[in-house]
């Protein structure tokens, strides 16, 4: 029972971490049934050799009768900056009696500290002259510092990060693999920075540290808002320590001694794109020995003051690389159409062989017009357009690195019409944040298979370094009502902690002063309200429980705890008698139920539902972390709210006023009914979605609740009515009319229409990938229970349904993968689980006749399971 895959802050090997007492995790190996830990010893100390000889040891938490394996606090000495820290564990199983000879050590891993203290940075801001404008943008500056190192330094870490975007390098080797770092956080509050091992690119004599910055969020365009939201130009900080063999000590920063100059970058935005001309390219600038003398001293800025913190959690980076689907068609004089076949984010790599001077312009878009030319209607003020100008010698490669673009078809022109010249090559390099594959699912019906592939790339191509509503057009935004709608789908298909701790701390950083969150997150004040409104700021309350209960992290509640409690004082105090967004209200209204089909609901009624479920969850929050005093306050505050919801828009009879699905689904499934009107609402509710023909009309507010309402309370029929629709509005209309990714609107194109208003018209926008949790939870039965957060007890209870005849999901929770599948056949129903060592599971076997479990008969009803894989059998019967 040897542990492996250990973590720290749940990443492996961490290089730079600021949590002063991180949480350790390792796994077990599974194959017997029951595998569970009763017992466990964690070990610490500076080397491998000190592990492996058991002295001196930092820490030993000593034999610790615990079944905890994920999330285990080290308790050892304080650590400080730049600490190296390795450990290992060794756990005692189900099996074994006491003894230390039970156990096996685990093979060492670490973690690295980074810099605690701002005391510990020497680096001063540095950057070039030229400044731009709100709407001139200038070139990308480039930063040198050449120095002289009289031996090979035995151990060499790099700090870096930049306002705007930065990528380094030393002696002409890139660090790292980072893309678009340090990534999107307020930076007039904090900056995070990355730590790289660069021992191996140094060496005896003259090294070169080379920097190129970029825009980025800091004073690129952003949104429609324009440039220099931030400030007016990129600056860089960075910091190279490294000690010598013989202990002795050295540090080049940022500071004055650097040099600065201006290269091929012409200019580079995240909306507009890149201009790259490689006449002007400084051949040998960031290697030993080249001449500087013509560039000026960097400038070099005052510390702004926000805080720099380490990154904690991965980055964008480069993720996979897609091929046209077809050679290039051509589209008139020296134009051609590129087609990806996946609607995708990232950008372009271009081989190309031409004449000096000839500029080659790369379009990128989502769509097509009528007659097979790009669509860019919809991408409104963002230009995603990217200009390469030949050096003309021989292959080049061009890849643009301060940008990204949303496209599946890429338009290649030269604008000049150079004629009787064929088009480079084009390949598409896809970016995200990276994140582990953490589930999959999979079933009988190809239409919902591609749902479920429209779902994950929505996800890839939204989740970059901000959860964004969309990738492609001058917004790009973190807006809270969608990333609250679609962070439950999010967990199951990628193992996304870290990058919403991140997001979290960005929600909290826009609280407003009055305590409201914000519509997006970061957030620049002057553009949009300072409060979300009802389903958007609730995103405060909504993202932590989530995440508490999918990953069982108390910190994914305890950091915006006071956060989330000044944001229900704020609802309490600026509603009128619990009745939230009320009319005559002078604040933000909300959005209401966005983008719904012909079913206005009264933002006063989702104000006040969202009132109820923020206060309910925070009340449960409050519990979790034993604050009770907290916990009864705001259970009283959700039952008085819940009450005057009930008073206000519940009649005798059980209607809801409104009168529409998503004011009948919030009530149901935030209980805000007395129980003796919750079958006429219900009925009321099946009736409107009949009388539609089995269509839906929620917007982004009810559609992620509507199937978990209709499957809860004895519809799952209708639910797979609703799933299985292929005429707008629906899930599936869109794929059957070939997306790729998830479309913003139910109708985003449609024979009688045409494309919706390009005004707003994302094809790639994850909120109504939101289904992907019921397709996880309710098709393929893969639960985290919410008692016992984190999958250490998980429900498993598939609701076969429609024309499906099997589905299948997994996903690796901290302990390991826990799997679910079932097939229908003529006898009945195969039901194969496998839970996680180390975990238990409720399993629900679907309803149907007598039940075996490995070959023994069961009484019908719940089953509990320890770890294992076991297999159901139910007969085929009356209630199938
Ligand atoms: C639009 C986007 C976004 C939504 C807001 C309210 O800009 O569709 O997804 O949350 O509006």
């Amino acid at each position: 029972m040897t542990p492996f895959d250990l973590r720290c802050e749940t990443l492996n090997n961490p290089l730079g971490l600021d949590v002063t007492q991180p949480r350790l995790n390792w796994k077990l190996p599974a194959g017997r049934t029951g595998a569970r830990q009763t017992a466990y010893q964690v070990r610490a100390a500076a080397s491998p050799a000190h592990l492996a000889a058991g002295h001196p040891l930092l820490w030993d938490s000593g034999r610790v009768e615990s079944d905890a394996s994920a999330l285990v606090p080290y308790a050892g000495p304080a650590l400080a900056s730049r600490q190296r820290v390795w450990w290992q564990v060794r756990v005692w199983d189900e099996r074994a009696a006491t003894g230390d000879n039970a156990a096996e050590w685990s093979a060492p891993a670490w973690w690295e500290m980074g810099l605690l203290q701002r005391a510990d940075w020497q680096a001063e801001w540095i950057g070039g002259a030229l400044v731009g404008g709100q709407r001139t943008a200038i070139p990308a500056p480039f930063l040198r510092r050449a120095f002289t190192l009289e031996a090979v330094p035995a151990h060499a870490r790099l700090y870096v990060t930049a306002l705007g975007l930065y990528e380094i390098s030393l002696n002409g080797q890139r660090v790292g693999q980072d893309e678009l770092a340090p990534g999107w956080t307020d930076y007039a509050k904090r900056v995070r920075y990355q730590v790289y091992d660069v021992t191996a690119l140094l060496h005896a004599g003259e090294n070169v540290l080379g920097a190129v910055l970029g825009d980025g969020w800091y004073c690129g365009q952003v949104c429609w808002f324009g440039r220099q939201q931030y400030g007016d130009r990129p600056k860089l900080l960075a910091q190279l320590e490294l000690s010598v063999r013989d202990g002795a000590q050295a540090t080049i920063a940022t500071g004055q001694g650097w040099r600065a100059t201006y290269g091929p970058i012409l200019e580079a935005d995240l909306l507009a794109g890149e201009s790259y001309d490689a006449r002007l390219e400084l051949p040998g600038w960031d290697a030993p020995g080249y001449d500087d003398a013509r560039w000026q001293p960097a400038e070099v800025f005052a510390d702004p003051g926000m805080t720099l913190e380490a990154t904690n959690a991965a980055l964008v980076r480069r993720q996979e690389t897609l091929q046209p689907i077809a050679p290039p068609r051509k589209l008139g004089d020296a134009r051609w159409l590129f087609d990806f076949g996946q609607n995708l984010v990232g950008r372009l790599r271009l081989k190309v062989n031409g004449p000096a001077g000839l500029t080659v312009q790369l379009r990128h878009g989502e769509v097509l017009n009528p007659d097979g030319t790009l669509y860019t209607a919809n991408l409104r003020g963002a230009r995603q357009g990217d200009y390469y100008t030949l050096r003309g010698q021989g292959e080049e490669v061009f890849e643009p690195r301060f940008t990204f673009h949303g496209f599946r078809y890429v338009e290649y022109g030269i604008p000049y019409g150079t004629l009787g010249i064929e088009p480079g090559e084009l390949e598409a390099i896809v970016l995200h944040s990276e994140m582990a594959p953490a589930g999959s699912f999979e079933c009988s019906e190809p239409l919902l298979n591609q749902l479920q592939h429209n779902i994950q790339w929505g996800q890839k191509g939204n989740f970059l370094d901000v959860p964004t509503d969309c990738p492609q057009r001058d917004e790009r935004l973190g807006w809270t009502g969608d990333a609250q709608v679609f962070a439950r789908t999010a967990i199951f298909n990628r193992d996304v902690a870290g990058f919403f701790h991140k997001w979290l701390q960005d929600l909290v950083d826009a609280q407003s002063a009055e305590g409201a969150f914000p519509p997006v997150a970061p957030f620049l004040p002057g553009n949009l309200p300072t409060d979300g409104g009802p389903a958007w700021a609730d995103a405060g309350t909504i993202v932590p429980w989530t995440m508490y209960e999918a990953y069982g992290d108390p910190r994914f509640i305890e950091k915006p705890y006071a956060a989330m409690t000044r944001y229900v004082d704020f609802l309490a105090r600026s509603s009128q008698d619990y009745i939230r967004t009320y009319p005559g209200y002078g604040g933000w209204m909300g959005f209401g139920d966005w983008l719904s089909i012909n079913a206005e609901t009264s933002h006063e009624l989702i104000g006040t539902a969202f009132f109820a479920y923020s206060a309910k969850l925070l009340a449960r929050m409050a519990a979790a972390l034993g604050k009770t005093d907290d916990a009864a306050r705001y259970g009283a505050l959700h039952q008085a709210v819940r009450q005057a919801f009930i008073d206000r828009y519940v009649t005798k009879s059980g209607l809801v006023a409104g009168q529409t699905q998503t004011a009948y689904v919030l009530a149901l499934h935030f209980d805000l009914l007395p129980a003796e009107t919750r079958p006429a609402v219900l009925a009321a509710l099946v009736r409107d979605i009949q009388a539609r023909g089995q269509h839906l009309s929620t917007g982004f507010v009810g559609a992620s609740y509507l199937p978990f309402v209709l499957s809860d309370n004895d519809q799952i029929h209708l639910a797979y009515d609703l799933l299985f629709q292929t005429t707008w509005p629906s899930w599936l209309y869109p794929v059957t009319q070939g997306a790729t990714t998830i479309w913003e609107r139910w109708d985003g194109w449609t024979q009688e229409k045409g494309f919706q208003d390009a005004g707003m018209n994302s094809f790639n926008h994850y909120a109504y990938g939101a289904i992907g949790d019921w397709l996880y939870r309710v098709v393929a039965g893969i639960q985290p229970d919410p008692e016992q957060p984190g999958y250490r007890h998980m429900l498993l209870r598939p609701r076969p349904g429609g024309r499906l005849t099997w589905a299948k999901a997994s996903y690796e929770t901290p302990y390991g993968t826990v799997s679910s599948h079932w097939q229908r056949s003529e006898a009945g129903l195969e039901w194969r689980v496998t839970v996680p060592p180390n975990t238990t599971a409720t399993a629900y076997p679907p309803p149907g006749g007598s039940v075996l479990l490995d070959g023994r008969a069961v009484s019908g009803g719940a089953v509990e399971l320890s770890a294992g894989a076991y297999t159901f059998v139910v007969a085929a019967g009356a209630n199938a």
